[in-house]
């Protein structure tokens, strides 16, 4: 999988079967710009598609439905019945739309890792070497199918899911040229909406973990912890500007679970969503993601489930040397 004719082959064998059908279009829960500009440019080649989402979507996402009115769906309150099937864009798990569950999947989109993936397709355009699923849409839909919001959208998406072009391509830059000439927009206001500014609110939280980093050596890595009561991933992420590894907790009291967040520096050959696999069946959660950015939730307070987390991490790289 992976090759952009084969992938196309397999686009033009469903809009062939499908085209013409009752299709709606679901994006993971909490929709963020990649997932939303996917959804909208596919739903724009397929007249008579919804879109639909589950739970409150990203700061992102809701500028641009906002900015191209584009109209987004609860998936649990539409009525499967009125529908031929679902378009899954952004994911191909159901832990990440439960909402999918019961209902016919024709189609997937995608550019995650295959590990967790439990959604079947008769059509699955799958490429984890793409940086975002904007990208191969994109490339699936091709300059002439594509109008000016759309271009801004997806543009939008490239932008935002990259990581600032960390996990970039060639394909990726020649795809945003043209995306950009087309939207007809300069790269800061595509650039406001990939990163939003934060409120006040997460800032703070962020600013909160900075000043609690404890660090410490393990396993040949700068390891840092900390602990928030929201936005741990972005505290994460910033946290490995300077350290290797961080693990950034966050209390719910609510479900009674810490959220644990985690991060890794490119250097690090550690692959995180295997610690947080492992730190979530010892201690009866789940965990998970990539290999530089996964997370878990476990049911226990946050000192135990960090002490697990460099416990787990460190095996690990104990394991590596042997
Ligand atoms: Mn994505």
């Amino acid at each position: 999988m992976g090759n952009p004719e084969e992938l196309d082959l397999i686009f033009q064998g469903f809009l062939s079967k499908y085209g013409g059908k009752k299709l709606a279009i679901a994006t993971h829960s909490r929709a963020d710009v990649d997932a939303l500009s996917s959804a909208y440019a596919l739903s724009k080649l397929l007249p008579g598609s919804i879109i639909c989402t589950a739970e409150e979507m990203g700061e992102g996402a809701k500028q641009l439905a906002e900015r191209f009115l584009i109209q987004v769906q609860d998936l649990e309150s539409v009525d499967r019945s009125a529908f031929d099937g679902l378009i899954v864009v952004d994911t191909s798990a159901y832990t990440l739309l439960p909402q999918a569950r019961g209902w016919k999947i024709l189609c997937i989109i995608d550019h995650h890792r295959p590990e967790g993936r439990d959604m079947k397709a008769e059509f699955e355009i799958v490429d984890p070497e793409a940086p975002s699923s904007a990208e191969i849409v994109a490339n699936l839909l091709t300059p002439d199918r594509i109008s000016q919001d759309v271009a801004f959208g997806l543009a939008v998406g490239i932008i935002a899911d990259g990581a600032r072009f960390k996990s970039a391509r060639s394909e990726t830059f020649r795809t945003l040229a043209w995306l950009m000439e087309k939207a007809k927009a300069p790269y800061d206001e595509l650039l406001a909406i990939a990163e939003p500014e934060p409120k006040e609110e997460a800032k703070l939280a962020v600013l909160k973990a900075m000043r609690g980093v404890r660090v410490q050596y393990g396993g040949g890595y700068l390891i840092a912890t900390s602990e928030t009561d929201s936005n741990e991933s972005d505290a994460a992420s910033l946290i490995t500007e300077a350290a290797d590894v961080a693990f950034v907790a966050r209390w719910k009291d609510r479900e009674k679970e810490t959220r644990i967040s985690a991060r890794a520096r490119k250097g690090v050959s550690i692959p995180l969503n295997q610690v947080m696999g492992e730190v979530g069946k010892e201690l009866g959660g789940a965990g998970g993601g990539h290999a530089k950015a996964s997370g878990a939730s476990l049911p226990v307070h946050t000192d135990e489930a960090l002490n697990k987390c460099i416990d787990v991490f460190i095996t690990f790289t104990e394991r590596e040397k042997n």
